[in-house]
């Protein structure tokens, strides 16, 4: 019975052996060494492809480590200059005769020229677009020579700013003034990822070079320009989908299209290409299909896909992906509060669970796949189902989304625009349409692909910002330029391209003119109003601060010290210090968290203890603001913070620093995002305790509630049993307090509410009623058992005292804690795994622990 498949499968393997043996396509990869130079110095030095010249620079040592204290100022003069790039290649006969030959250049950063054995071919101006240029005229059998010369950004961006037939509000991040640029904001004018010109949490970097991938490619048939597995109806029982191959042919011959689905044959046709289309459709049909989902709601199932082309037995092009069966909607219905706005996936609602992301580096090549794996299993872990990938970054690396697609981490793609006016002549739009239109080909396949939106913040600007928004003082010809690319150019690219994907004009928006672009009751909603009159973080739970889907807030944080020590010195460890304010750029950023610690926690005794309280503090407000949203529930569908990651060691947003370190915030979003999460909340008078399901069964058990004072003595307590729904949203307990208390001060007490199912707690949470310095805190003694494990050390935590936060860290073993900054109390233990691979007999005598208690003076 299993003979005949094996048989198929590797009758199928010799097929495919031959034909690579026969196969009609070359490539020749261009990736590796190269040499580079700025175009006024005289010395080639070795270089890297894909790469960019400051990380080039920094390998010729001709640069410190720009990350490092107050480097960032040292090399600004890398922007203003011109580089260049050669290397030799070989031609073989076999190649030279090819039909077709292509220069395919996957990332060009940005105003390049590039040339063959010197005859210019090409002229490039976007870094953000894939191109191909037919360089079949230019080489030559045997060596040839191929040079990129890349213009300065300085120069070329003032060129453009003094063209503009008006002047356009760039964005009031890009440090212009490090170019003595005044407020010539030069990177509104160049496709170039906006967070290079500096940001509120980014340096500014000006990279030059081949950033992605290039290679040269001979046919004499085709290639394959791109392979849509177009949506044609997807149920439980069967998936349809037209694969839409897009070819390059240059002659008539018919060829067989084979499609492969997990290693299976599952059709094959034949097509006769002709020159009047270059868009073939090959029906694919999955019988019972195993659908895909996202984290928490079901497995990420994937299916191999592969597209093999054949001239009669010789395969001569092949395209391989994997295909997540699924539909996703975004429903924005009217209803009795606005207009709804949440997702569907598989025809099931849920609430989106996650964060904005932000390129992983201001050196994009080094951000390998470990570096994207760190983000995406930290999301998985974190409970998470959707990232947003932010407009002022790049469109990801397909490695990302393939992570993305794998881990069931769905994303809210955003077209690179961010918090600026762009130019609207036929030119700029043009290439931006090219863009789109290339990114979105690239990139619709991939199931984590949930909505395409125009930009991130100006439609905003445009209505708010400032006195009367930036409309009061600006060219109108500005909002002209805006309804060309957001509301015309880029629906028209989705519409054309990825039909079955919702395209969402700005973020935040509510879709209608008549309409606040920040008006809760429809669409999203980016929430910093607390900043500018430092107001309490109470306001981030106020009703009128909760919306239909949260999709950017949050509170700024140092990395732990550990980190610090990474790109300073001792003397610099002070908030105010030169090096502390160059590795934040918020101008109003350091302040802020001084002012917000002193108002919850006693004075911090020194800079660990100013860093530990930061980080509590921002945990602390996003606690604040995510049970808001969650209790709000099914009114608010979705909360994705600001931000996951960095792109530098800096003060930021971040819940995980550069260096992969979770901040106190990230567990916080664990604890919150779990597919069950308890929520209790006081009044003055009352206590509610809420209970939030985003399971996709039924759960039933027990809600317990208590009261404690520090020691761990009992003041109240009930357990009510309590059966959950999929997607609930149940208020489960709702008392006066003041009886409850039994007379015991409300800085004498914490509440602690759990909900346990089968004896596994499912969410446990701590509440207090009044801020952490007003609690009489005692000194805790802190008992740690540690257990070897499979993954590392099982440690199990006790304490006489109520502990805040307890942070545990190794003193130079690596490793990841499933849990930290956790509050732990007399009556419970706490358990956490601390996963290593290291060698270590005696975890215990190597952990130090550190808690509220220990930030300051006693
Ligand atoms: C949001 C983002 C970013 C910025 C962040 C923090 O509006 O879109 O522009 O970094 O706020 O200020």
């Amino acid at each position: 019975m299993k003979l005949l498949p094996l048989l198929n499968k590797l009758s199928l393997l010799f097929l495919v052996f031959t034909s690579i043996l026969n196969a009609q396509e070359e490539s020749l990869s261009l990736d590796g060494p190269w040499e580079f130079k700025a175009v006024s110095a005289d010395k080639w030095m070795p270089a890297e492809v894909p790469g960019v010249v400051h990380l080039d620079l920094l390998n010729n040592n001709v640069i410190e480590d720009p990350f490092y204290r107050m480097n960032e100022s040292k090399v600004q003069w890398i922007g203003k200059e011109k580089w260049e790039y050669k290397r030799n290649f070989e031609v073989s006969e076999s190649f030279f005769n090819k039909s077709q030959i292509k220069l395919f250049c996957d990332g060009l950063d940005t105003f390049a020229s590039v040339y063959i054995n010197d005859q210019l071919v090409a002229i490039t101006n976007n870094m953000h677009l894939r191109y191909q240029f037919d360089c079949k005229p230019y080489v030559k059998q045997g060596s040839n020579t191929i040079k990129v010369v890349f213009d300065s950004y300085t120069e070329r961006g003032l060129e453009l700013h003094e063209a503009s037939p008006y002047p356009i509000p760039g964005q009031g991040n890009d440090k212009s003034t490090y170019e003595a640029l005044k407020d010539i904001h030069i990177g509104t004018y160049i496709r170039k990822a906006g967070y290079q010109f500096g940001w509120d949490w980014g340096p500014r970097f000006l990279t030059s070079g081949i950033w992605r991938s290039i290679y040269i490619e001979g046919n004499n048939v085709t290639n394959i320009q791109s392979v849509y597995f177009k949506p044609a109806g997807i149920s439980k029982k069967r998936a349809n989908y037209n694969i839409e191959l897009e070819l390059d042919h240059i002659t008539n011959k018919t060829i067989t299209a084979q499609i492969i689905v997990n290693g299976k044959s599952s059709s094959e046709s034949s097509i006769k290409l002709n020159k009047k289309t270059n868009t073939y459709q090959i029906p694919l049909i999955i019988k019972k299909p195993k659908l895909w989902w996202p984290n928490g709601m079901g497995e990420a199932n994937l299916y191999d896909i592969e597209v093999n082309l054949f001239e009669g037995d010789n395969l001569i092009a092949s395209h391989k992906e994997r295909l997540g069966v699924r539909t996703i909607e975004l429903v924005t219905n009217p209803d009795k509060h606005g207009s709804s706005f949440y997702f569907k996936v598989n025809g099931v609602p849920f609430f989106a669970k996650g964060a904005n992301y932000i390129p992983s580096d201001n050196f994009l090549t080094r951000v390998d796949k470990e570096r994207y794996l760190q983000t995406i299993m930290s999301s998985k872990r974190s409970h998470f189902n959707m990232l947003r990938v932010w407009g002022g970054g790049i469109y990801e690396s397909d490695l990302f989304y393939e992570l993305c697609d794998e881990h069931g981490i769905l994303v809210w793609q955003d077209f690179m625009f961010a918090c600026s006016f762009y130019p609207g002549d036929d030119a700029f739009v043009e290439n931006v349409k090219q863009e789109a239109i290339d990114n979105v080909k690239r990139l619709r396949n991939h199931a984590s692909i949930a909505l395409w939106c125009g930009n991130n913040e100006i439609e905003t600007a445009w209505r708010n910002w400032g006195a009367g928004g930036w409309q009061a003082t600006n060219d109108p010809r500005n909002w002209d330029a805006y309804v060309k690319v957001f509301h015309e150019t880029l629906p028209e690219v989705v519409a054309t391209y990825q039909p079955e994907i919702r395209y969402w004009r700005s973020s935040p928006t509510s879709d209608d003119d008549a309409l606040s672009p920040q008006d809760i009751h429809v669409g999203d909603v980016h929430y910093w109003g607390y900043r500018a009159n430092r107001l309490p973080i109470s306001e981030f739970k106020a009703e009128e601060n909760i919306p239909r889907f949260m999709s950017e807030t949050g509170f700024q944080s140092f990395p732990e010290l550990e980190s610090v020590k990474k790109f300073s010195v001792p003397s610099d460890w002070e908030l105010f210090s030169p090096v502390m304010k160059q590795h934040q750029k918020s101008a109003i950023g350091n302040a802020l968290i001084a002012d917000y610690i002193v108002r919850h926690y006693d004075a911090p005794k020194d800079f660990e203890g100013v860093i530990y309280q930061g980080q509590l503090m921002q945990s602390k407000s996003m606690r604040v603001a995510h049970e808001a949203y969650l209790r709000a529930m099914p009114f608010c569908m979705g909360a994705l913070y600001w931000q996951i990651n960095d792109c530098w060691p800096v003060a930021s947003w971040s819940t995980i620093d550069y260096y992969g370190k979770w901040k106190a915030q990230q567990y916080e979003m664990k604890r919150m995002f779990a597919p069950v999460f308890v929520a209790p909340e006081t009044t003055e008078d009352s206590l509610t305790v809420q209970v939030i399901s985003h399971d996709i069964d039924k759960i039933k058990g027990q809600l317990e509630i208590s009261m404690h004072k520090l020691d761990g003595s009992v003041v109240y307590e009930t357990s009510i049993p309590q059966t959950l729904k999929p997607n609930d949203n149940v208020m489960v307990f709702n008392k006066d307090i003041v009886p409850l208390l039994s007379g015991v001060s409300k800085s004498e007490v914490y509440i602690k509410a759990q909900f346990v199912s089968k004896r596994n707690i499912l969410s446990k949470n701590i509440h207090l009623m009044v801020p952490e310095k007003d609690l009489k805190l005692q000194k805790p003694n802190i008992t740690i058992k540690s257990k070897k494990v499979k993954s590392g050390f099982k440690l199990t935590v006790t304490t006489d005292t109520y502990t805040k936060a307890l942070f545990l860290s190794t003193k130079g073993i690596e490793g990841f804690f499933t849990d930290n900054y956790f509050d732990i109390t007399p009556e419970q233990p706490v358990s956490l795994v601390f996963e290593t691979k290291a060698e270590v007999d005696d975890i215990i005598g190597k952990l130090k622990t550190y808690s509220l208690y220990d930030s300051s003076e006693h």
